[in-house]
């Protein structure tokens, strides 16, 4: 492992798949540390002393946190396989959108799981409304990227994998073919490439936790 490269992650945590996603994507080897969020180890600690949160990417002894910085530090460092575009106003195009999603689409479609009732309703709407101004960002093509998955498809991958079946689990479909056709089939394209499939966490371990998590907001009300 000459280029040192370590990531500090959790197995079912999507932002952490964020980062061994972009280095699969560029074939960059590394060393997957495995933290209990529960009992965080004293070198994530040290190394993430600002959020103390995973994912934090180790390269040559430095330590760099927040999945969407480390994504561009990792094209930025290795060139090879883009996940930003290289024309400038392209680029900016692909952060505006990414930061987009993590605005305002993760947190509504995160409390539609979460919530109840008219609350549930609410933020589903919401989530609903800025999920179709996404879609359009798709228009054309097969992913955000264009043919090939971009830093936009790895920022929205927790919509097509963790939330969707987080959502699946309270009852809701949000990512219908009839409401949000692009999206739709941008995340049957995304789940079927290989290089995804090969890295998700299972799901049947992701549906257990889900699960548990309803089941445990539901005694407690
Ligand atoms: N904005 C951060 C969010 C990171 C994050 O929320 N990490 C979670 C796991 S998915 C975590 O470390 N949770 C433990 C904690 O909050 O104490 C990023 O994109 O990296």
């Amino acid at each position: 492992m000459s280029e040192e490269v370590k990531v500090f992650g959790a197995w079912g945590s999507p932002m952490s798949h964020r980062v061994e996603l972009a280095l699969r994507l560029k074939g960059i080897e590394y060393e997957n540390i495995e933290e209990d969020l529960s009992n965080k180890s004293p070198l994530l600690l040290k190394y993430n002393p600002v959020h103390k949160k995973i994912p934090v990417l180790v390269h040559k002894g430095k330590p760099i946190a927040e999945s969407m910085v480390i994504l561009e530090y990792i094209d930025e460092t290795w060139k090879h396989n883009p996940l930003l575009p290289q024309d400038p106003y392209e680029r900016a195009m692909a952060r505006f959108w990414a930061k987009f999603f993590e605005e305002k689409c993760l947190m509504q479609v995160w409390m539609t799981c979460c919530s109840k009732g008219s609350e549930q309703e609410k933020h589903m709407q919401e989530a609903m409304e800025n999920l179709k101004t996404l879609e359009t960002a798709l228009q054309g093509k097969k992913f955000f990227g264009g043919e090939a998955i971009g830093l936009v498809d790895i920022a929205c991958i927790v919509l097509a994998y963790w939330l969707e079946l987080n959502l699946q689990v309270v009852g809701i479909v949000l990512i219908e073919e009839e409401k949000l056709p692009m999206l739709h089939q941008w995340a049957q394209e995304l789940l079927n490439t290989s290089v995804v499939k090969e890295s998700l966490p299972p799901r049947d371990k992701l549906l257990a936790i889900f699960k548990a998590r309803k089941e445990a907001s539901t005694n407690a009300a």
